[in-house]
């Protein structure tokens, strides 16, 4: 930004020779004389006339001519041979994305064109319903082996260390570790990150089911216990004052109804599964199968429903392989529909699920861009396991409609979008927080869940993260921690939201799919900056808004947090980034870290009859200010993604296998049928 700005101020420079040659030096003196003797002499005469500069310049761009030939000679021989199957036209036709860095470019075939279209989609037939991803339907490692432990009577005994028996690896097919191409480029998904050495260690894989099923457990460890018994105590509080409820209110011992219809429940449905909480599950199944109704006349915001309720019985449906939660599934799904039935197809935010009508908030006809893009997954996943496609049809369109709208800046998108008009609105300002957070992390997870071939959501993502270095990221005084702040008409501010913590681990994950190795340092750094949000408060527990102070001052962190901003809501996203930062580094302090947080919820946040609560004050540790709610997500993505940071078993909810929705419901990869 500031360099343009410099580069404006200037006059322009220009770098060029001029070499003027006379009517006679052209002609020749003696008239027309074409011989080679001639021509030899003439240009030899014009040689001698040139200044030293001009002859060694031009000396100079003849020597580097011919390097750059015998580079690109040798480069290009390997490609060659291995293009023998690709016609040229494609590689044509690829899209070009200024700045975009690949790991390991232009080597092997471009990819399918990105096209959403759905005859893209071998996996989406309307006759049959489609195949699941890995070999059998429905779940994939954890399927039909739920990783049921008698938990309470190992850790009674012992919480030293190794204390159960390992979730079962299941005996799926394993299929070679995938190649990722894009843009003609080859990426095998480790190499730009993983330092081999320090990364969790990959049990070898074997090829045939009979050696995979000798392969030794991974043991659960202490601190997986500890969280374990953190959801014990919370399920126990919703399930003593909340039960069918959406929110536990702890304190009052009472609960609150957002949308009514059991909410947490839901939301906590596969976290159980992971933990191995048999019982617990079995109980919430029971509701889910005589008490969950959704032909109710109530308002449900379509965002959040989608990626609690609809996200959280499409993972449920895959790892326990219930057609319970599908068929769940379908008729949320269906009853959502509404929705999308706008001027625009940008869909309004607010459906009635039992009267099938939908409507934009009260005060405007704007729909947040966050929620409009963030339902991508879910819809897409429900497609492929009914053969409807009517679900993928509608989300996919606005993604498209998204990608060529004007009013982005280099890839960043406003936090408003019209259901009448289709636009952009409110131009000009531009986070990554609140209401403009996962439409960047859906652009990615998109793009992997549907096996990296939709080259509009990837190009999209890509410009998009340029978009973030070029104009919000800044560095803090005194410890220099690289942020992520908002611009507004031109004006940065240094305000960051914790929700902004999802996206050191999505730039990992990123990387981890082969995209260039710079997104990895920039979430090593963006983790530090998220950690210390905890770290430098009283209570050890993150605001919900910090604002970094660019200017040393003697006395002063590199956090402020406002009076107005300084609750916590118990929210997962650095813990989550903690995990994707665990799970492809193996460096242990992320796990470290993420053990200070969780002993800081229950120092600060437990409530000792069961639940915990948000808090108003995480500067106040005598006094935090318990809010009396528990929030669905602290069950659905908090605890979850604590319990996966401090797993090594990376096949629980394997990384190349399964991606999460923004609410923590892994779904999985669609692998070509
Ligand atoms: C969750 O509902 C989801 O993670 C969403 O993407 C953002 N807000 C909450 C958690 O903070």
């Amino acid at each position: 930004m500031y360099s343009a700005a410099a580069a404006a101020a200037s006059p322009p420079r220009r770098d060029f020779i001029s070499v003027t040659l006379s009517p006679e030096e052209a002609v020749g003196a003696g008239g027309y004389n074409n011989s080679k003797a001639w021509r030899r002499r003439s240009w030899w005469r014009k040689w001698k006339q040139l200044s030293r500069l001009q002859r060694s310049i031009i000396l100079f761009l003849f020597a580097f001519l011919a390097v750059c030939g015998v580079i690109s000679y040798t480069s290009m021989g390997e490609p060659w041979k291995s293009l023998t199957n690709k016609s040229l036209d494609d590689q044509r036709t690829e899209p070009e994305i200024p700045g975009l860095k690949l790991a390991n470019p232009a080597v092997l075939p471009a990819p399918q064109k990105a096209d959403a279209n759905l005859g893209d989609y071998p996996e989406l037939s309307p006759q049959k319903p489609p195949k699941p991803p890995h070999v059998r339907r429905g779940p994939s490692n954890l399927q039909n082996k739920p990783p049921w432990r008698d938990v309470r009577l190992k850790t009674r005994h012992d919480t030293s260390k190794v204390v159960e028996e390992p979730v079962q690896a299941d005996k799926e097919e394993k299929t070679e570790k995938s190649v990722i191409s894009w843009r003609g480029a080859v990426i095998e998904p480790d190499q730009s990150t993983e330092p081999p050495s320090s990364k969790i260690k990959e049990p070898d894989k074997p090829s045939s089911v009979e050696v995979e099923d000798q392969k030794e457990p991974v043991p659960i460890t202490e601190r997986q216990v500890a969280v374990i018994e953190a959801f014990r105590h919370a399920w126990k509080g919703y399930k003593d004052f909340a039960w069918g409820h959406d929110e536990l209110k702890p304190l009052s011992k009472s609960y609150s109804e957002w949308f009514g219809l059991g909410l947490t429940l839901i939301d906590a449905l596969d976290t159980m599964w992971i933990l191995g909480l048999k019982e617990e599950f079995e109980e919430a199944r029971k509701w889910v199968a005589n008490d969950l109704v959704f032909d109710k006349n109530v308002d449900v915001n379509l965002f959040e429903s989608t990626i609690r309720i609809l996200g959280g019985l499409l993972s449920t449906y895959h790892l326990s392989g219930d057609s319970l939660f599908l068929e769940k599934a379908k008729d949320i799904g269906n009853r959502l529909m509404p929705a999308f039935k706008t001027p625009s197809k940008i869909p309004y935010s607010d459906v009635n699920i039992g009267r099938g009508t939908a409507h934009p908030p009260r005060w405007t006809s704007d729909s947040t861009v966050a929620e409009v893009t963030s339902i991508q997954l879910e819809f897409r996943e429900l497609s492929r396991l009914t053969g409807d496609e009517k679900f993928q049809k509608a989300v996919d369109e606005v993604m498209k409609h998204v990608h060529t709208l004007s009013g982005k800046n280099d890839g960043l998108v406003p936090m408003f979008i019209n259901t009448n008009s289709g636009q952009f609105t409110h131009l000009g300002v531009y986070t990554l927080g609140a209401r403009a957070d996962s439409y960047y992390e859906y652009l990615l997870k998109q793009w992997i869940q549907g096996g990296k071939k939709e080259n509009e959501l990837l190009e999209d993502y890509m410009r998009a993260i340029e978009g973030v270095k070029k104009h919000l990221l800044q560095r803090s005084q005194p410890k220099k921690l690289t942020f992520v702040g908002e611009l507004a008409h031109g004006h940065f501010s240094a305000k960051m939201d914790h929700l902004v913590c999802f996206l050191p681990g999505t730039l990992a994950l990123g990387a981890h799919n082969g995209l260039t190795a710079d997104h990895m340092k920039l979430a090593e750094a963006l983790i530090e900056t998220c950690y210390q949000m905890y770290a430098q408060v009283e209570t050890g527990l993150s605001p919900e808004i910090v604002h970094f102070n660019l200017h040393a001052q003697k006395g002063h962190k590199d956090v402020e947090i406002k009076p107005a901003d300084r609750h916590n809501l118990l929210r997962p996203e650095t813990v989550e980034s903690l995990f994707y930062m665990y799970r492809f580094t193996g460096d242990k302090k992320y796990q470290d870290w993420g053990w200070e947080i969780l002993q800081n919820f229950n120092k600060y946040t437990r409530v000792p009859t069961g639940g915990y609560t948000s808090i108003n004050n995480v500067q106040n540790p005598s006094n935090p200010e318990p809010r009396d709610k528990m929030e669905s997500f602290f069950l659905g993505e908090t605890l979850k993604y604590m319990f996966l940071l401090f797993s090594d078993d990376i096949d629980l909810i394997n990384l190349d296998k399964y991606v999460f929705n923004t609410e923590a419901h892994p779904l999985p990869i669609w692998v070509p049928a």
